[in-house]
């Protein structure tokens, strides 16, 4: 490693007290973000997290509509994305003009939005979910149909446990756990016989019914270190590993696909930190109109769960 990239760390730590400025960090972040951030996790406990802070500068080490999430939830705080250019796929699947369209040809619907998509989408929706609480959020709701966007395989996982709902499901996908596959699932575990498979509901419908426990990044971290369970096959984005083997030393955790790496989640680097600390970039605005709307369909999600 040359000596400037090994003093990073310390710079950024330096920086980030002379700035009072907070880091915040994905759980799919690479390992040197992670361990200079002040806090790891998924996107809507990072959020909730930056609107409680003291801190008025926050560093989102994470993908665009993650931080667009923090700002709506702390307007007046400068949130600063490091990659301008660090966006979701999946998000940018679906638009809010889709949405409108979607609102007329189904007018008695309910709109629901993964929290995977922008602030214009999530401003033409009732209410967001995360993929911890996307059963309950809909649940929760009185009307029968129910709009989801965008993401099919999470879509057809919450109708399989909600089948009193008539859900009109939005075709986009994860293209990072979308690429797993049943051979992968079968294959890994011939492999690994006594480990136990642990997927995310953003992966095909087939994938999840192979797994032996289905849930969110912070639902797989806290199932696999509370489990008495040694060997564990993760299906989710890699840079969960960090944590998981950090946190569970006498484990062992195998990767379900080698595809499981989302390129935008792992453009951010310890440089990116450090440039956007010295020179505030990139900071996320969101247009007023756009905030109030997508922040009181975050607000009711925060009442159901
Ligand atoms: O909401 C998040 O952070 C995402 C994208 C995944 C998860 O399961 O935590
Ligand atoms: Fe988007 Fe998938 Fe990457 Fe998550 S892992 S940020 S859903 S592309």
């Amino acid at each position: 490693m040359p000596r400037d990239t090994e003093a990073l760390p310390e710079k950024i730590r330096a920086l980030k007290k002379e700035k009072n400025a907070l880091i915040v960090a994905h759980n799919y972040q690479i390992d040197a973000v992670q361990e200079i951030a002040d806090v790891v996790g998924d996107s809507f406990a990072l959020s909730k997290y930056c609107a409680t802070a003291s801190q008025d500068i926050i560093v989102f080490c994470g993908v665009h509509f993650m931080a667009e999430s923090a700002k709506i939830l702390s307007p007046r705080k400068t949130v600063l994305l490091p990659e301008r250019t660090a966006g979701c796929p999946m998000a940018d699947m679906v638009t809010a003009a889709d949405v409108q369209e979607l609102k007329r040809r189904h007018p008695r619907a309910a709109v629901v939005c993964y929290i995977n998509t922008s602030a214009a989408v999530k401003a033409e929706c009732d209410i967001c979910c995360t993929s911890s609480n996307a059963v309950k959020v809909i649940q929760s709701l009185k009307e029968e149909e129910i709009i989801f966007v965008p993401d099919k395989n999470l879509g057809s996982y919450i109708a399989a446990q909600v089948p009193e709902k008539k859900m009109i499901i939005w075709e986009g996908f994860c293209v990072t756990h979308h690429r797993v596959t049943v051979e992968e699932v079968i294959r890994v575990r011939e492999a690994h016989p006594d480990a136990l498979v642990l997927v995310h509901p953003e992966c095909r419908p087939e994938v999840v019914a192979l797994a032996d426990f289905v849930g969110s990044t912070k639902q797989i971290i806290d199932f696999a270190t509370a489990s008495a369970e040694k060997k564990f096959i993760i299906g989710t984005e890699m840079g969960v590993l960090y944590r998981l083997k950090k946190d569970n030393p006498e484990k062992t955790f195998y990767l379900l696909s080698p595809g499981l790496i989302c390129p935008n989640m792992k453009k951010t680097t310890l440089k990116s930190v450090y440039n956007a600390l010295t020179q505030m970039q990139y900071p996320i605005e969101v247009a007023e109109e756009i905030l109030i709307k997508a922040r009181s369909a975050l607000e009711r999600m925060l009442q159901v769960t």
